[in-house]
């Protein structure tokens, strides 16, 4: 049987076009460092690992709409996961369990404002990490010791496709600078992480945004925010986000009032909450496709994948 009659001819060849890039094995086995670098620097520092889950009636409300991805079965829906954020949360009520982390796929379907920004995919895999009992500092500098281990290890086992790809091997950023996002925005207008992003020769920290109702606010200065992202320099922009845990019932209240989040969806999360249950924690998740796009200097995001999963894009498989 011809292939034409298969199927419409042109998305066919733009799927094989996409699978057969003679750059995509290269691209693959960078990824798949970071995956065994990640996993080797997680246990040598005793996190636990979780298995991920793709269904659960709750998810991450983000701090942006998406197309609603949920199911039915069993005789109520279902979303599929957009972050693992409050089962990193409610894993760590059990006393016994100090730190885990989930390599994560998330399916978050944007809408086509996103489409064409070079950095979103309708599915990717994050590597999620949380603590019990600690605090920004120590999130922040543990992903800063987790990039330079990842980039080490990078350079001592791939160090040919490193340079194929990207013409040198990982640096070892010593310094990250701290930067504030009201102030940032203050000096550089609305597009404040792209412009700073792109004049970067480092990553840096963005800390200090207004987002889901799960990151905590200070509580000596109302109105900010305990939270932390990393910028991937060259302008590759977003590549990590983080931040100490709401995990008062009260406060988890007044900030799902302020986002406007529905308390009927969370109400089982806020019992638990409200029982004194729910762990004082901090965390914080990666993108895997991204972290590959900055280290091979792609020019989106989409490279990466093997099938494309570029949002608002129809795909054949
Ligand atoms: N992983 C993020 C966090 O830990 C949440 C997210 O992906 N939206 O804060």
């Amino acid at each position: 049987m011809e292939l034409q009659t298969l199927t419409e001819p042109t998305a066919l060849e733009a799927t094989m076009k996409h699978l057969s890039r003679t750059s995509l094995p290269k691209v693959l086995q960078v990824q798949q460092g970071i995956i065994r670098a990640t996993h080797d620097f997680m246990f040598k520092k005793g996190l636990t690992q979780l298995m991920p889950l793709m269904l659960s009636p709750i998810t991450d409300p983000l701090n942006h709409g998406v197309v609603d991805a949920s199911i039915g079965y069993a005789d109520q829906r279902w979303s599929l996961t957009k972050s693992m954020i409050f089962h990193k949360q409610l894993a760590l009520v059990n006393p016994e369990l100090e730190s885990l982390y989930i390599v994560s796929p998330n399916v978050r379907l944007e809408f086509s404002d996103r489409a064409d920004t070079g950095r979103h995919l309708f599915e990717f895999t994050q590597v999620d990490f949380e603590f019990r009992g600690k605090d920004r500092f120590f999130v922040m500098e543990f992903m800063e010791e987790l990039v330079n281990y990842i980039f080490a290890r990078l350079n001592k086992e791939i160090p040919e496709i490193l340079i194929e790809l990207r013409g040198e091997l990982m640096p070892q950023y010593e310094k990250w600078p701290v930067l504030r996002t009201e102030k940032l925005e203050a000096a550089l207008g609305s597009d404040y992480e792209k412009l700073k992003s792109e004049e970067a020769t480092e990553p840096f920290w963005l800390i200090n945004h207004k987002r889901e109702f799960y990151d905590k606010e200070d509580p000596s200065r109302r109105g900010t925010y305990l939270n932390y992202d990393v910028i991937w320099p060259e302008g590759f922009g977003e590549g990590l986000s983080g931040a100490e845990r709401e995990h008062e019932h009260k406060q988890i209240l007044k900030r799902m009032d302020e986002v406007g989040t529905s308390t009927d969806t969370f109400r089982h999360y806020l019992e638990v909450a409200k029982a004194g249950l729910l762990p004082k924690t901090a965390g914080a998740g990666f993108g895997v496709e991204r972290m590959t796009r900055f280290i091979c200097r792609l020019k989106d995001v989409d490279e990466v994948t093997v099938f494309s999963r570029k949002p608002c894009t129809a795909a054949i498989f």
